[in-house]
């Protein structure tokens, strides 16, 4: 086990607060993994999915009121209230542990609490970050067996002395004696709570994704950000990938978009057919630590082990790459049943299935009027089944950035993509970053939700304060990369994409690569650089004339005009700690126009 004082101590405390039956130290090991895998079946929450369609994988189906991220019920519980800021909900910290406490007061009851010793990083790395989450959950142990690296080896590192940040999880739902569990325990009341200055996170009645895994957005995004503010080093909601050209360069590109904008398909792009020799390599499909190394770059690791990814929309043209990732030892969260054993999802194959059991666990047929899978359905998959992992995914010093791409999901205003004139700009447009809310998000499905560099959710201190961290990295990065804004999801007055996007995608990555080489030319506009439609290769993309590409760069004034008023909102509530370079380029950009 361990001789590490305060995580002994810490654990007495849970124990004692909590009132578990049991208390297991997890060792990470394969036999761990089926065991509790087998138990998971034998309490009904997994059933065993067909180990010939699709070995050692499971699929487990939450309960109705558990299956996303609860944004409204995650605090950042900060000493003053100004350093979560306006975009975070707060709580003074004794005040939110005095609301607490009687919460998690005996809520193992009947059940055993986990204690999952976990490493966000590479093991080894200087920069990897060690929790140790203590969970009632089994789900969540399996799960963070593939999302990080877990158990024993992690405990080894950690020493006796060494920092860890303590992850307190409940399903919070104590079982009375005799009482019958049910698959998918979890509470009404939700509580996703950080405190940022103690470096602690505790998470009651959730069993579900970024709520329970803590890994995750919590300890590597929300703690993260407030350790890397601290330290002088980042960590984005950003996925990381490679770019290899035919002469065998390689440059690493390191991108921002909301949830639901298609990141990990991004992640793991194909190029198409005409791009021979060009390779796309993932290191990443969610989260990225950006430290300055002492070569005066911007260097990248990807704290996570494995991929939480959307299910719906997911397929072998979409992108094969997650397909292949999730072909086995994948734990899949609230898609459909196949007759045959197998998991079934919308868009997974134009040709529906003619029966299925659906997320909820009833009949489906293409006629009920249902879907068969929540919009938020998950796969939990191994990141080094992915056949196109970048073979220095696990470089514990990562990977050196060239360029920083920002994206939204926006039918209107924004062009297919350009490039910020300097790191200040480009900080500027992250901040103002927009994206119109879909069907899996809360909220009016459409409407422009600001999300400053896709942070919005998981900043876990002022945002004003992060611009401003931001700006001051361009003190720490000698060679910054270079940034650029893209939007794939521009549409007609018919509401037709403008952009094909997926593998075509390449083409602008292609742009990108080349204007970080120091080769690709482009032209100044009022938004930033662009390029000129014979700019871009379009070999096999004929069909996509200048006259189609003017349309999907173009910039309308009364658009920006009202794009400009619309991002002032956060600049109003951000206003005490807002940068005044944000101020300053925002001026220079109404000025251009
Ligand atoms: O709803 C959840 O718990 C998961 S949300 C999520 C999962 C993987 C990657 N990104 C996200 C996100 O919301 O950004
Ligand atoms: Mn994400």
């Amino acid at each position: 086990m361990t001789r590490h004082d305060t995580l002994l101590q810490w654990i007495e405390e849970v124990k004692l607060l909590c009132q578990p039956d049991n208390v297991r130290w997890c060792d990470g090991s394969q036999a761990e993994y089926d065991e509790m895998c087998a138990l998971l079946v034998a309490n009904g929450t997994f059933i065993k999915l067909n180990e010939s369609k699709r070995p050692g994988s499971f699929l487990a189906r939450s309960n109705p009121n558990d299956v996303a991220r609860v944004e409204d019920r995650t605090y950042i519980c900060s000493n003053r209230k100004v350093d979560a800021g306006p975009t975070n909900n707060w709580m003074a910290p004794a005040e939110m542990k005095a609301t607490l406490r009687p919460l998690f007061s005996g809520c193992m009851k009947g059940r055993t609490m986990y204690v999952v010793p976990f490493c966000m990083g590479p093991l080894g790395s200087p920069f990897s970050v060690i929790g140790v989450e203590v969970t009632d959950s089994p789900y969540v142990v399996v799960s963070m067996k593939i999302m990080t690296r877990m158990g024993k080896t992690v405990l080894d590192q950690l020493g006796e002395g060494g920092e860890f940040v303590p992850c307190l999880h409940s399903v919070g739902k104590p079982l009375a004696p005799g009482e019958k569990d049910v698959p998918w325990p979890c509470s009404d009341t939700k509580y996703i709570v950080h405190f940022p200055e103690e470096r602690a996170i505790w998470s009651y009645g959730s069993g579900y994704g970024g709520n329970a895994l803590l890994g995750k957005k919590c300890l590597a995004l929300r703690i993260a950000s407030v350790k890397g503010r601290d330290e002088g080093w980042m960590a984005e909601h950003m996925l990381i990938s490679g770019v290899e050209s035919p002469d065998g360069r390689k440059t690493y590109v390191a991108a921002a978009f909301p949830s639901a904008c298609g990141k990990t398909n991004f992640a793991m792009l194909v190029p198409p057919k005409a791009y021979e020799g060009w390779k796309v390599t993932t290191v990443g499909d969610d989260i990225a630590w950006l430290r300055p190394g002492s070569d005066g770059r911007l260097w990248a690791t990807n704290p996570e082990a494995g991929y939480f990814g959307v299910a719906p929309g997911t397929s072998w043209t979409s992108n094969p790459n997650a397909m292949a990732a999730c072909e086995k030892n994948t734990i899949f969260t609230n898609v459909a049943l196949t007759d045959d054993g197998d998991v079934w999802w919308e868009g997974m194959t134009k040709e529906l299935p003619a029966h299925l059991i659906d997320w909820q666990g009833k009949d489906w047929t293409p006629d009920c009027g249902r879907v068969s899978s929540h919009p938020n359905s998950r796969f939990t998959a191994p990141a080094y089944q992915c056949p196109t992992i970048d073979p220095e995914w696990e470089r514990p010093e990562g990977v050196p950035i060239d360029a920083i791409i920002f994206g939204g999901r926006r039918a209107t205003t924004m062009p297919l993509v350009f490039q910020a004139f300097n790191w200040v700009h480009g900080v500027f447009l992250g901040a103002n970053m927009g994206s119109e809310t879909t069907a899996a998000a809360a909220g009016a499905v459409g409407k422009v939700r600001r999300d400053p560099m896709a942070m919005l959710p998981f900043c876990g201190y002022n945002m004003g304060d992060y611009f401003a961290h931001w700006l001051g990295m361009r003190k720490r990065v000698k060679d910054l990369p270079r940034v650029f804004h893209v939007n794939w999801f521009r549409k007609d007055a018919d509401g037709k994409f403008l952009w094909p996007g997926f593998s075509e995608n390449m083409r602008v990555l292609e742009w990108v690569v080349k204007r970080c080489r120091g080769e690709g030319r482009g032209h100044e506009t009022q938004l930033g650089w662009m390029p000129r439609y014979s700019e871009m290769t379009w070999r096999g993309m004929e069909e996509f004339g200048p006259a189609e590409f003017d349309k999907v760069m173009q910039v309308d004034p009364k658009e920006l005009r009202h794009e400009i008023l619309s991002a002032e909102e956060l600049y109003i509530d951000l206003y005490d700690h807002l940068p005044k370079e944000m101020v300053f380029q925002r001026e220079l950009l109404v000025g251009r126009f």
